[in-house]
């Protein structure tokens, strides 16, 4: 799968660079050409919806759009409460722009609706207030192209980092990552974090539920007791370009903590078995146990 940004073709089978995690994270990186190596004709390209929930984003809006690489099957924008104009600066800059709108608040409910409406093979979602580099989509699409099912963004990998996020987000982000990898057995350098892909076939077995923003903690910890393989990229998070955070670090930090020991102790533990689909050297079912 190939991506332009800025005009500069990004060669996804040359430059990805995946930190996968298993018991015992290691580095993964896909062989040269491996999709063409023996092949008559080239596979189908897997398109890629990207999903983007936006509340009075209005002037970050445009510094997204006109910063997507080419070759998106869709952009889907989640709106449905801003005030503003982020809706109509959207589609004036971007005319195919896929609105949905979504009255119901919170995050979580504005990415569910999103992901409902999605058509690609893969799905990435990015937050829309410019703190997310939309030239790192890339990554998540060449993680998922070396056979990644699920690709979360960590600010924490090497190569990672963060202008954004405060003592308080940091140690809560911190603590609530301990609890995801004790209680899971997972080695993941982040968790709460939004730049996160996945195939969209896996959508089924995340069996997604969340309002807020605690759906990034349920997206992660679903997508470890479904057994998916899971690839973590580097991502490096800027502070918001412009408005306020809609996250209140207490309350967002209780309903996460809440949502991963409901995950680990009252969900059923047993991996969902998608039947059928191979599954790649790197993948490590996830036990859950
Ligand atoms: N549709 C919709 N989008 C939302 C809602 N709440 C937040 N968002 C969007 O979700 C994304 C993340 O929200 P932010 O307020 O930036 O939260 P955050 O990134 O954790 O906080 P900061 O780091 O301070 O920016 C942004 O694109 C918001 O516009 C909502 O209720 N509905
Ligand atoms: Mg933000």
């Amino acid at each position: 799968m190939t991506l332009h940004a800025n005009n500069a073709p990004l060669d996804l089978d040359m430059d990805v660079d995946v930190v996968t995690w298993t018991p015992g994270t290691r580095r993964f990186a896909p062989r040269a050409g491996e999709h063409a190596a023996g092949l008559q004709a080239a596979p189908p390209q897997p398109t890629v919806s990207l999903v983007v929930p936006t509340m009075n984003e209005e002037r970050n809006i445009g510094w997204l759009l006109e910063r997507l690489p080419e070759g998106l099957h869709e952009v889907i924008l989640v709106d449905g409460r801003s005030t503003d104009a982020t809706v109509e600066v959207a589609r004036r800059l971007r005319p195919d722009i896929r609105v949905v709108l979504e009255r119901r608040p919170g995050k979580g409910v504005a990415l569910r609706a999103g992901f409902a409406a999605a058509e690609g093979d893969y799905i990435v979602m990015i937050d829309a207030d410019g703190s997310m580099d939309p030239s790192e989509i890339g990554r998540f699409v060449g993680a998922l192209d070396a056979g990644c099912d699920f690709v979360k963004g960590s600010r924490f990998a090497p190569g990672g980092g963060s202008t954004d996020i405060s003592v308080i987000r940091q140690l809560g982000n911190e603590a609530l990552m301990t609890a995801v990898n004790v209680l899971y057995r997972t080695e993941f350098s982040d968790l709460c974090y939004g730049y996160i892909g996945f195939r969209r076939d896996k959508l089924g077995v995340l069996r997604l539920q969340s309002d807020g923003f605690e759906i990034e903690t349920e997206m992660i910890t679903r997508a470890v007791t479904a057994g998916l393989s899971i690839g973590e990229v580097a991502s490096f998070e800027s502070e918001r370009r412009y408005g306020t955070s809609n996250l209140n670090a207490w309350r967002d930090g209780r309903r996460a903590l809440k949502t991963l020991l409901h995950g680990r102790f009252v969900l059923p533990q047993t991996p969902v078995v998608v039947s059928g689909v191979p599954q790649p050297e790197v993948a490590v079912a996830a036990t859950g146990a």
